[in-house]
């Protein structure tokens, strides 16, 4: 591991709360380069951080919760689809003067990252759509439950001085509604056979390290395949507002774990979907965690702070 790219990525998370998306994703680039970032674009990648640093400490709200900003807007053209059977969604992003937008940059070999969620937070999909020439986006979804979700739309405009912006709308999925309760702040998550143990903790207006670990059969997995340009992809929503966070790998070691540095932008409680590739799939782990009260002064940046550890809650 390079200490020094470590260090600047965790110094550029400290200065990062949600909007920053990519900023603490810097530690993979060696990775993205090598694998699917043209040269020429890890200009945009590096500006979306600087940018996102800066929207912070302008006080910027965090990410996903408005459908217009910096001069964009999600415009969602289906907003009510059926639950239990496949449809479409179509949307576009619409610059100030209305036209939909057809030049993006790229993130981590998309143009456009389109995560969808329920209110409730038990259903998720991260998603990538196709866009016709026009600037309309399409992507085939099937939604197993009735009910509020909220898009978002996580891109970086190819204009001049646009940054990295996450936009979000609501959704209606009809059909009969049983609103699940949030399930209960747990360490240990299944999917498809896969166990995977988080550690770290989620504070709120300060970096900390999330480091979820991966097993299959008891054994650690150690052969992550790489999606999307990184080991691993990390969402974080609120429950109640559904803020959202993207952050990435802060190194680049094909697990058993894969740590993030991510920073809340309020103590709460928050659902984590954690996208991961292994043997040609995609799986998504899901846990619920509670983001620490921010250290006082007092305390300094110790570890006995008010807040749970993320992974020690129940
Ligand atoms: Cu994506």
């Amino acid at each position: 591991m390079n200490n020094a790219l470590r260090t600047t990525a965790f110094a550029a998370a400290l200065a990062a709360t949600f909007g920053a998306a990519y900023g603490v994703g810097r530690g993979v680039d060696p990775l993205v380069a090598a694998e699917d970032r043209p040269a020429g674009q890890r200009g945009g990648h590096d500006g979306a951080g600087e940018g996102g640093a800066e929207a912070a400490a302008a006080g910027h709200a965090p990410g996903g919760l408005q459908i217009s900003a910096g001069g964009y807007t999600l415009a969602l053209e289906t907003p009510v689809v059926p639950a239990g059977s496949r449809s479409e969604i179509r949307f576009a992003v619409k610059d100030d003067s209305g036209r939909k937008v057809t030049a993006y940059r790229r993130e981590h070999g998309k143009e456009l990252h389109f995560i969808l969620a329920s209110t409730d937070l038990t259903q998720y999909r991260h998603l990538h759509p196709v866009r016709a020439a026009d600037g309309t986006w399409s992507t085939p979804v099937d939604l197993p439950e009735a009910g509020g979700y909220r898009v978002f739309a996580d891109f970086t405009p190819a204009a001049a001085g646009a940054e990295n912006l996450t936009l979000g709308a609501d959704l209606a999925v009809s059909g009969a509604y049983r609103p699940a309760a949030l399930p209960a702040p747990a360490a240990v998550a299944e999917v498809d056979g896969y166990r995977v143990t988080l550690g770290g903790e989620l504070r709120a207006g300060q970096a900390g390290e999330l480091t979820p670990s991966i097993s299959r059969n008891g054994r650690p997995v150690t052969d992550l395949e790489p999606y999307l340009g990184a080991y691993g992809h990390l969402v974080a929503l609120r429950a109640g507002d559904l803020a959202y966070l993207h952050v990435h790998p802060e190194e680049g070691d094909p697990g058993p774990v894969v740590s993030f540095a991510a920073t809340a932008p309020s103590a709460g409680t928050y659902r984590l979907f954690l996208d991961f590739k292994h043997q040609g799939k995609v799986r998504t782990a899901a846990f619920t965690v509670r983001a620490a009260a921010p250290a006082s002064d007092a305390e300094g940046h110790g570890e006995s702070g008010s807040g749970a550890p993320a992974g020690h809650t129940h």
